[in-house]
């Protein structure tokens, strides 16, 4: 089963991200990590820091000649920024210039600098940084092309960004993905989209920052991805808890969520209908799970991120060396980062539907795996 670690600070040499699992045989260019992770440098309201990286990317392991050897694939993302923040920062080992001493309300500076004993928030929020997103863009394209070879499509698109929200009913498809990149905010449709930018605009005259919803949809998943067996299996606890440890991540829905906790039940589930050998929905209420398994409905899931806490309008905190009464500290950030966010949340509900795919058909190849899910297919088609 894919597994990854991250490892890598925001500002220092460079993001390591290791993935092990990843079958045998599967296509992966460095082409492709690479449009993924400029992927998740788009949208209005980054920072000027997203026009300096580049996320160069050396693969140092498990890919050779195009294809995946079934051996932990390893690549490093070198920070442009690393050699000026080097300089900037540490002048002798262990003493930085400017230790931060005022922490941000809502970021992990505090608590951190409590936990690991440390007067210098850089310390913590290097570390903290959602920079470490870009690591985690390597294993999500990896996940992805996996699912690409079963026919399994992921889609993202931002709903809200402040009180900017989609109308929409309408559900977008893989072949809608090039007009919501293309798109400065992620929005899936043109009206949606200046709604977003004004409110962003408005949110940096106002030096504030903003936060927002995305929309993530899974396409031809097999029903049963996940378990009602166990709780650690459940499809949709697993896909919350991924969804979560996004940085900045504040509330998980799965399809009508909230909504249907407000309907009967005679109005809160999907019917179930027989035609052509298998079975089916006209509705998608629950989101494409029951009983912490995949229905074969699309996978609906939506999560909300907090505006950020780095508000150029500083908010009142207390210095840990005098435990004065201050503002907090405030350096180069983005306004708003929905948008990027969505896109690595599209690369978490692909690890984890990855995961519980390979749980079910293991696969040291993939054409192992491609097998034994259309074996799969083909059994559910007789039931
Ligand atoms: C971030 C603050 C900004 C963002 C960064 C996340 O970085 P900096 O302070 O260096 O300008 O650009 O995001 C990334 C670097 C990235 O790759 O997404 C933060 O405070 O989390």
């Amino acid at each position: 089963m894919l597994r990854f670690l991250t490892a890598g600070e925001s500002h220092g040499p460079g993001l390591v991200t290791i993935v092990e699992g990843v079958p045998a045989g599967l296509e992966v260019t460095r082409e492709g990590i690479g449009l993924e992770l400029a992927r998740r440098r788009l949208g209005y309201g980054r920072g000027a820091r997203m026009k300096i990286e580049q996320d160069k990317l050396e693969i140092m392991g498990g890919i050779r000649h195009g294809r995946t050897l079934g051996s932990p694939v390893a690549v490093i993302i070198r920070n442009t920024e690393w050699p000026r923040w080097e300089e900037e920062m540490s002048p002798d080992p262990g003493t930085p210039k400017r230790p931060m001493t005022t922490p941000r309300p809502g970021h992990a500076d505090l608590v951190g600098m409590l936990k690991y004993d440390t007067k210098d928030a850089r310390n913590i929020l290097e570390r903290a940084s959602a920079r470490e997103t870009a690591a985690r863009t390597v294993a999500g394209y990896l996940a992805k092309q996996i699912l690409a070879s079963i026919g399994v499509t992921v889609v993202s698109h931002v709903v809200a960004i402040g009180r900017a929200i989609s109308e929409s009913e309408q559900l977008p498809t893989i072949d809608d993905l090039p007009s919501i990149d293309a798109s400065s905010v992620r929005a899936f449709g043109t009206e949606a989209e200046a709604a977003m930018v004004s409110e962003i605009e408005w949110a940096k005259a106002d030096r504030d920052t903003l936060g927002g919803v995305m929309e993530v949809l899974v396409y031809d998943l097999p029903p049963g991805v996940g378990s009602h067996v166990h709780w650690d299996r459940r499809l949709d606890a697993r896909l919350s808890g991924a969804l979560m440890s996004i940085q900045a991540m504040k509330a998980v829905e799965i399809g009508d969520g909230l909504e249907s906790s407000r309907r009967r039940g005679s109005d809160a589930h999907d019917h179930i209908y027989y035609e052509d050998r298998e079975f089916y929905r006209n509705t998608d209420r629950a989101g494409g799970t029951e009983g912490g398994m995949s229905t074969g409905q699309p996978l609906r899931v939506r999560v909300a991120m907090k505006p950020l806490s780095t508000v150029m309008r500083p908010l009142p905190t207390v210095n840990v060396v005098t435990k004065e009464a201050e503002v907090a500290f405030r350096e180069r950030s983005d306004v708003c980062a929905v948008p990027a966010a969505g896109v690595v949340a599209e690369q978490m509900v692909a690890i984890v539907v990855t995961q519980e795919l390979q749980r079910m058909f293991g696969g040291d190849t993939v054409e192992d795996f491609m097998v034994n899910v259309t074996s799969y297919r083909t059994r559910l088609l007789s039931f």
